[in-house]
């Protein structure tokens, strides 16, 4: 494996680049305001898109972020470069901020979904955040962290679980518990990203697996809740091989209009529905329906139900509301992970 191949670099993006000629190509690593740094052979650049790619940029989404394969003209001496196109996304997480559309981390395979055992998680937000992560294409992992903090992780994990389609995994890097399970998902050219509020671990935890404290971490609070130290992504190289982005907290994930991941996200109730009378059932007040018997003989939480419904309810609003979206291409026609394979 060459060197931009343990970055990520594959076939799909190969592809991609055969009519660009006296180019070279690089990985974005982290972004400062219109500055970007990039690995390339040549080392770490600092970059910055060019004036056509600005005007013909959309949106957000149409300019480089974290996790980017970006075609570039290197000035190796100056460490710096420009960058001049944005390659296709295998995947992307998006969120809406100050009304436009953004890209939380690009091309990532497998991400660790963070929630603090110091409190008891949202259940909902652990089923919104992996159907986002479906949708998105990306593999979830859920991570309760802090497990010291915790009386009862065992209870909560299997609460969780309960909810999850996604593996769960308890840990605490204070007792040095679980984590190095997660180790399992680390795979050389492959790339994982942690999302989840902030304070709950997340620099901490990629501290831990880079042998080293790279990343600043809040200072401890009495309350366990740690405070916002992270203020921007950042792409880091594993030691053992593969690659992590480190994501400032964040409070909500943007789901997209693909049907798909809510449907894997909430594969039991699927199921539950294929027993309905009618085909179409909206599982209200019709005759027959599997999913509100399941509800009511308490094999699925009525809230679980509701959930769905509510998420069913954004996604075809979303539909709606991307129909003018030129961005539209980043929210559909996006592959399903494989669930099967590990890396
Ligand atoms: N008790 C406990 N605290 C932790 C653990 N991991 C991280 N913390 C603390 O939680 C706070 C927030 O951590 P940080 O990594 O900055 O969280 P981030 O915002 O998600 O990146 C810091 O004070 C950490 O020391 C853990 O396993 N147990
Ligand atoms: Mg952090
Ligand atoms: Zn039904």
């Amino acid at each position: 494996m060459n060197e931009l191949q343990a970055w990520g670099w594959e076939e799909f993006f190969e592809r991609q680049v055969k009519h660009f000629r006296g180019f070279d190509v690089a990985r974005v690593c982290s972004e400062h305001k219109r500055y970007y740094k990039v690995w390339s052979i040549y080392g770490e650049l600092t970059s910055k898109v060019i004036g056509k790619l600005l005007y013909d940029a959309v949106d957000r989404c149409d300019l480089p972020a974290v996790g980017d394969w970006v075609v570039i003209k290197a000035r190796p001496r100056e460490a710096s470069a420009t960058i001049h196109a944005v390659l296709k996304r295998r995947s992307s997480f998006l969120r809406f901020k100050d009304g436009e559309l953004q890209v939380v981390g690009a091309n990532i395979d497998t991400v660790f979904l963070v929630f603090s055992l110091n409190v008891e998680p949202d259940l909902r937000k652990v089923e919104r955040y992996i159907a986002a992560a479906y949708q998105s294409g990306v593999k979830p992992v859920v991570v309760l962290s802090k497990a010291d903090l915790s009386e009862t992780p065992e209870e909560i994990k299997s609460k969780v679980l309960s909810v999850s389609t996604a593996p769960v995994h308890v840990v605490s890097v204070f007792k040095e518990s679980g984590v190095d399970e997660l180790k399992r998902y680390f795979c050389e050219g492959k790339t994982i990203a942690l999302l989840g509020p902030s304070g709950v671990g997340k620099s901490t935890l990629i501290n831990y697996f880079l042998g080293e404290k790279r990343l600043a971490v809040a200072a401890a609070t009495a309350d366990g809740q740690g405070k916002h130290t992270t203020t921007s992504k950042q792409l880091l190289l594993l030691p053992s091989g593969g690659l992590i982005i480190d994501t400032p907290g964040m409070r909500d994930l943007q789901l997209c209009d693909l049907q798909a991941g809510l449907d894997i996200a909430f594969q039991d109730i699927q199921t539950l529905a294929q027993s309905c009378r009618f085909a179409d059932c909206n599982h209200e007040a019709e005759p027959d329906c599997a999913v509100k018997n399941a509800v009511s003989e308490g094999q699925l939480s009525l809230e679980r139900l509701l959930n769905y419904k509510k998420l069913l309810q954004e996604v075809a609003e979303k539909r709606l509301s991307h129909k003018s979206l030129r961005s539209k291409k980043y929210l559909s026609s996006k592959s399903l992970p494989d669930l099967n394979e590990l890396c």
